[in-house]
């Protein structure tokens, strides 16, 4: 027999714990600014896989309909948006310190950054989510990046999309030479990082 899914029903406890977690994570933010001090979060956005996606995933990755759930991680998605490089892991120690979910793998993709220039620091999470069926955990995967990063991968994930994975030679070399841009731009930043938290808090006092 043809396997199945009710995509509706599966999808349910994602779109449930990727809004939970926007609140949570954006209530992070929150509390700095109340606090008056310095958020490392700059911005928290989240997404669910679109089904064509996952399948896609699934068939590129040969993962069969009934290990979907096992083995693709991404289906929950949480993107935190930083301004510094320190920022990001001070963000992944604020999250290893919580006790509303467990981090089951973590990837450091800055001190190995990807072939195509990717850099970003992925945390996944098993998140328990409470349905009318009692309580389900779903694997949700948290990527914290500085705005340099995230204008690199946004821009090159649209690139990705274009040519079907096989963007052309010369793009992928700008590519590259983008990403080593936004790692320079990451690196004077960060050591300019006092003056521009001095600059920004002068303004938002104002
Ligand atoms: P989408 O459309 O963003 O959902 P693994 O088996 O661990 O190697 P997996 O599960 O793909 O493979 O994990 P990985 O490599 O950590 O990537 C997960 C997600 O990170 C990707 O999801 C992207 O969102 C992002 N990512 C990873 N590598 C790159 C990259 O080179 N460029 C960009 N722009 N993003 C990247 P999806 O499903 O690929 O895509």
């Amino acid at each position: 027999m043809k396997e199945r899914i009710d995509w509706t029903t599966f999808l349910v406890p994602y779109h449930q714990a990727v809004d939970e977690l926007k609140v949570k994570l954006r209530g992070m933010r929150k509390q700095y600014e109340i606090e008056k001090q310095y958020s490392p979060i700059e911005l928290v956005t989240g997404r669910v896989k679109p089904v064509a996606s996952i399948l896609s995933k699934a068939e590129r990755k040969n993962i069969g309909l009934h290990e979907i759930k096992e083995k693709i991680q991404d289906i929950g998605g949480i993107r935190i948006v930083c301004q510094f490089v320190d920022d990001i892991y001070t963000i992944v120690d604020l999250l290893r310190a919580r006790h509303d979910f467990e981090i089951i793998e973590e990837k450091d993709y800055l001190k190995e950054k990807k072939s195509s220039g990717y850099r970003s620091y992925h945390l996944i999470i098993r998140y328990p989510v409470a349905t009318i069926h009692g309580e389900q955990f779903v694997t949700v995967e948290i990527q914290i990046r500085t705005l340099a990063m995230n204008f690199w991968a946004i821009n090159e994930h649209s690139l990705n999309y274009k040519y079907s994975g096989e963007i052309p030679k010369d793009i992928q070399m700008r590519l590259k030479k983008a990403a080593e841009a936004a790692f320079q731009l990451d690196e004077e930043m960060a050591k300019i990082r006092e003056e521009v938290q001095e600059a920004q808090w002068i303004f938002h006092k104002k």
